[in-house]
């Protein structure tokens, strides 16, 4: 195994008075004067009433577990999509469904989403979205803004950081390893093993093209790297998939010092067209269950390309010609040029290998290194040949031509920028105009509430030669990645057509409402409709096991129902068209009130019930 040559440019002590450097002079910054004056950026955001926002964004809340939808320009919040985390607002996690699809899990920690693309543009039918914490990936169905669809944990995958990024197509989206552990989950090694017998696992979650569905794809097995974000090729580089990996080092312990100590580490480039001929091929082991590729064992799957240390994103370019990598300490980003990495693994152009995987040299599948400015971490593009690197360090946004590889402009943040999204700016045709710099740390940019500082992300205009900054807007904790797809190319639906109603205990008269006893099992077969419930009295015995099938009937938009049982913890929103099943075990004797947790009309207050529930 040979490792990265070279002297290390900065030790501990250097990286960490450069970082604590950059705080203290941001912490001191005043707020931005505006270019071109706070008039024209007033009027740039501003939605008269009645107008319609040009742009959907959505962000990730991080360890909130939601996913938040806004508008662009106005940059309102406009919807909370709960997807690992209970909600009670719409009643999310408290029917059977919804509660069978966060399983044993209270909270995940959303991190990166990513809408369905074809043809490398967003096709505005799923958005998908990783879970770090607990190794999952959800789907977000667009036309109802809902979570359908919770996989995992995923197998052998540990902290699914670097996901949730899409094949041109959605034949995929990513996953992969942020923190390696030995193989299969729940297999005990001391941490003095970290080098040899931890692993990271890289992975393509297969997606039924006609219903979104989540299924395993293909896993590959990986040195005990963190893998960190990763982009799917388009174009030149469609097939190819790219994670990025801090610690080359194996590291264990104090991480800011042990994983920093070499010069480079790697992006790992994936070709998973022959991934997937190894899986035909039966050139895979199982492991935890799921076929795993070892790249020792098959070769010309996975190549590793030298990236300057400590990575965040790994970007490609619209037409997919350049594979854009950073590393956090450093000031200059890579242009890899996919030719050259082509290239490169034809001739064998090796300088080494980690675990049988060939690692490509550095010097000759290049294009370019950019000088944009300090910290780098994760890079969009525009539709006029122009990419946006995002400046941790330095707390600014680079603006830098592909191809000549000048910086053009620079705009600084108010405080540490960690992701940015410019509009459909990680398709093959982004629409310029706008982006979003999502702050990491966001102090003084609205009314105190006390010592944890309210989020902020700004947004700028980059449809001129220099950048403008428009607005600072409110997000909520914590946002990750965002992405920014045109507003015309979401249909959503308005209400759940009635034919279209599948459950076989949806009904849809108040005449077939029913209460069914059958030993201790109570099922109901309950219509919500403007005023009332049928029926609204519940009579059940201490103990029985109550199940209540609830239609709301409605068919107008906007016509929701809830049905919050008093100290039950229950509350379920049904929205018109839909039929949800709440499930519970009446262990509490007494008489509990039930009524409409949702606003519905004049009588909503009228809209109520009584469970009468018999001592034993
Ligand atoms: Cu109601």
């Amino acid at each position: 195994m040979s490792i990265n040559k070279g002297k290390r440019a900065w030790i501990g002590m250097g990286i960490f008075s450069l970082l604590i450097l950059s705080l203290v002079v941001s912490c001191g910054k005043k707020p931005q004067v505006q270019r071109g004056g706070v008039a024209e950026a007033a009027i740039a955001t501003y939605v008269a009433p009645g107008d319609l926002d040009e742009y959907y964004l959505f962000y990730s809340g991080g360890h909130s577990g939601n996913v938040y939808v806004g508008g662009i320009p106005s940059m309102r919040h406009i919807s909370t999509i709960p997807v690992f985390t209970p909600y009670p607002a719409t009643g999310y996690g408290f029917d059977k469904e919804s509660k069978q699809m966060l399983g044993e899990f209270t909270w995940g920690d959303a991190h990166h989403p990513s809408i369905s693309e074809t043809k490398g543009d967003y096709d505005g039918r799923w958005l998908f979205i990783s879970d770090n914490a607990n190794n999952r990936m959800a789907r977000i169905d667009l036309r109802d803004f809902k979570t359908k669809q919770i996989f995992g944990p995923i197998p052998n995958v540990s902290g699914n950081h670097c996901s949730s990024f899409v094949t041109p197509n959605t034949e995929y989206v990513l996953a992969g390893s942020r923190f390696s552990i030995p193989l299969p989950r729940g297999t005990y090694a001391p941490l003095e093993q970290y080098a040899t017998t931890y692993k990271g696992v890289v992975a393509g979650i297969a997606i039924d093209q006609k219903s979104g569905e989540m299924s395993l794809g293909w896993e590959i097995l990986m040195p005990p790297f963190n893998y960190d974000l990763g982009d799917a090729g388009k174009g030149a580089s469609e097939g190819w998939a790219f994670w990025t990996c801090y610690n080359s080092e194996r590291a264990t312990g104090k991480l800011e010092v042990t994983s920093t100590q070499k010069d480079r580490d790697y992006i790992a480039a994936v070709n998973w067209r022959e991934a997937e001929k190894a899986i035909k091929e039966g050139k895979f082991k199982m492991i935890g269950g799921v076929k795993v590729i070892d790249p020792k064992d098959r070769p010309g799957v996975v190549y590793l390309l030298p990236c300057s240390k400590s990575p965040h994103g790994v970007d490609v370019s619209p037409d997919g010609k350049y594979i854009i990598g950073s590393g956090k300490l450093q000031s200059v980003t890579t242009a890899f040029n996919m030719e050259k990495i082509q290239t490169a693994i034809q001739n064998k152009d090796f300088t080494g290998d980690e675990d049988g995987i060939p690692v490509l040299n550095y010097d000759n599948i290049k294009d370019a290194e950019v000088n944009v400015g300090l910290g780098p971490l994760h890079t969009q593009f525009d539709d006029q040949g122009f990419a946006y690197t995002s400046l941790f360090v330095e707390s600014a946004v680079a603006k830098w031509k592909l191809g000549s590889w000048e910086v053009v402009d620079k705009i600084p943040i108010t405080y540490n920028i960690g992701h940015l999204a410019a509009a459909e700016g990680d398709t093959a045709h982004p629409t310029g105009k706008y982006l979003v710099a999502l702050n990491k740390l966001s102090h003084g940019r609205h009314l105190s509430v006390g010592p944890s500082q309210p989020e902020s992300t700004q947004l700028i205009n980059i449809a001129g030669d220099k950048m403008k900054l428009l607005y600072d807007a409110f997000t909520e904790p914590e946002p990750h990645y965002s992405q920014i797809i045109k507003a015309d190319k979401l249909k959503p639906i308005e209400v759940y057509p009635k034919e279209e109603n599948k459950n076989p205990n949806a009904i849809w008269d108040v005449k077939d409402s029913k209460v069914e006893r059958n030993a201790s099992n109570v099922t109901v077969k309950m219509v919500a409709v403007r005023s009332s419930f049928e029926p609204n009295k519940l009579e059940v015995n201490q103990g029985d096991k109550v199940t209540i099938h609830v239609t709301n009937i409605e068919q107008t938009t906007d016509e929701l129902h809830g049905v919050g049982i008093n100290e039950y913890n229950i509350n379920v929103v049904i929205d018109p068209g839909e039929t949800k099943t709440i499930e519970f075990v009446a262990s509490k004797p007494g008489v509990f009130a039930f009524y409409c947790t949702n606003f519905c009309s004049a009588l909503h207050q009228e809209m109520q019930g009584y469970l009468l529930v018999k001592p034993k």
